[in-house]
């Protein structure tokens, strides 16, 4: 096992990290801004070292200076965390090129997955269902794309190979709009990913986002741990995510989980990952993979009683994965509420000094948050302060006491959204579990009418 590792990251999950070392006995080392310089992972870390100013670019992004850090302080591993430079090839390589673990996929894998056309032709291949499109990118002749369209049917959405996540994408109802929609797609996924490849799907209309989450050793053993529901968001923002979803059933799970599990072995992954769905009428059709851990690791941990973090490093430090699908059990339900520094219905961003802080307690209810009382919340990065994730045996006790956590947590100083999610943990439809990804959007809009 490693003695050493650095955790090029920030935040809550920088303590996430920070966390999982401690308990296996591994040293850590922080990288931070300027602005980060007193950030409660600093101070907790065994060694921190300042990697430039604020701005992201000249610091968390700043790969020679990471890289420096893990000379200067003799790390032997790097963990990424989720964001910055978690799912840049260019940047594993580098580490691993330097003599250092990175704690993550390998390069052609986190490369691969980030072209959404090469993406989708090696889980067509490998027997996960996908989203009714075009093989691959589109080419220049206008008759072709109309062809296309023809065939898939409207409406359909036109995605840059780039993007990911939302961006880059165009949604097409009619012919006389299609190739217009496809030449500005393509302008700007040039101009915003260096690649004009675009790619044509059948436009779902109102699907649930269900995602999968992954484990897989060097040695090609792999597990799923589950599903996710992460339909509620806003502008493609999550809001709130559960596991596990409501309504799937364990035989979906199953069969979606061995066709992930065995795209895994396909693709010779290795470490955490998560497959994106959009599920609509009983289907799942896969979007994108996620190649880093994610902000709502913590549900399936709940559920599953598995330490994802310990397991990409044990996974990054060569071990194999010490358990077999049949010892993987989804118990109880858990749901996780981000905490943002924003206006809860305006949602502009609200930095500043928290004066008054306290989290909440009492069983089944975890905190994962960098932040305390006199802490200033740096205006340079994501508002996310921290989560809040309740675990139930059933998904109305994890409500519940979701509910209970909301009411005693207190934040001031700065603007939150617990007012939106104490609202949201009293919705109709959200306790009925049938959100869908426009659900929250179309209910803050139907708020705004009055
Ligand atoms: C789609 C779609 C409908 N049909 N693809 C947005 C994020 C990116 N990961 C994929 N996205 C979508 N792809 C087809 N063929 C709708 C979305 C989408 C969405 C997906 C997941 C979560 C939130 C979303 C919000 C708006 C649109």
């Amino acid at each position: 096992m490693f003695t050493k590792i650095l955790i090029a990251n920030r935040g809550e999950i920088a303590l996430r990290i920070q966390r999982a070392c401690r308990e296996m006995g591994i040293r850590t080392v922080a990288v931070h801004s300027d602005v980060d310089r007193d950030a409660k992972y600093v101070k907790l870390a065994d060694e921190s070292v300042c990697i430039g100013p604020a701005p992201a670019t000249h610091s968390y992004l700043n790969i020679p200076a990471i890289i420096a850090a893990a000379e200067v302080t003799d790390a032997e591993a790097i963990h990424p965390g989720y964001g910055f430079l978690s799912e840049n090839a260019d940047f594993a390589e580098k580490v691993e090129r330097s003599g250092f673990v990175f704690i993550g996929p390998r390069p052609e894998n986190i490369r691969l997955m980030g072209d959404k056309v090469s993406a989708k032709a090696a889980m067509t291949k490998a027997g996960v269902p996908c989203v009714p499109g075009t093989e691959g990118g589109l080419g220049d002749d206008p008759t072709d794309i109309i062809k296309a369209a023809r065939l898939i049917k409207y409406p359909v959405i036109i995605k840059a190979s780039g993007g990911g996540g939302g961006r880059g994408m165009r949604v097409v109802h009619t012919e006389a709009a299609l190739v217009n929609a496809v030449n500005l797609t393509r302008a700007e996924a040039q101009a915003a990913f260096g690649n004009p490849t675009v790619y044509m799907e059948k436009y779902l209309e109102n699907p649930r986002h269900i995602e999968i989450q992954v484990l897989a050793d060097e040695a090609r053993n792999a597990v799923y741990l589950g599903e996710r529901d992460c339909s509620m968001q806003r502008r493609h923002q999550k809001v709130l995510e559960e596991a596990p979803a409501p309504g799937i059933t364990e035989r979906q799970r199953v069969r979606i989980g061995e066709r992930c599990v065995e795209a895994c072995k396909r693709i010779n992954y290795r470490g955490a990952g998560t497959f994106e769905f959009l599920y609509e009428d009983g289907e799942f059709y896969f979007i994108e993979m996620n190649t880093r851990v994610q902000v709502e690791h913590p549900v399936t941990e709940m559920v599953t009683g598995i330490d994802i973090v310990q397991q990409q490093i044990r996974i990054a430090a060569g071990e194999k994965l010490p358990f077999k699908q049949r010892d993987i059990e989804i118990r109880g339900h858990a749901i996780e509420c981000r905490i943002n520094a924003e206006d809860p219905f305006k949602f502009t961003p609200s930095p500043g000094k928290i004066t008054n802080y306290h989290a909440p307690g009492g069983p089944g209810i975890r905190v994962d948050s960098h932040v305390y009382q006199g802490y200033t919340v740096p205006p340079n990065y994501d508002s996310m302060v921290g989560k809040v994730i309740a675990y139930g045996h059933t998904r109305d006790q994890a409500i519940a006491r979701m509910r209970v956590a909301l009411s005693e947590m207190i934040v001031e100083g700065i603007q939150t959204n617990l007012p939106l999610h104490q609202e949201l943990l009293t919705d109709n439809q959200f306790v009925k579990g049938e959100q869908s990804i426009h659900y929250l959007e179309k209910k803050l809009a139907d708020a705004r009418k009055g």
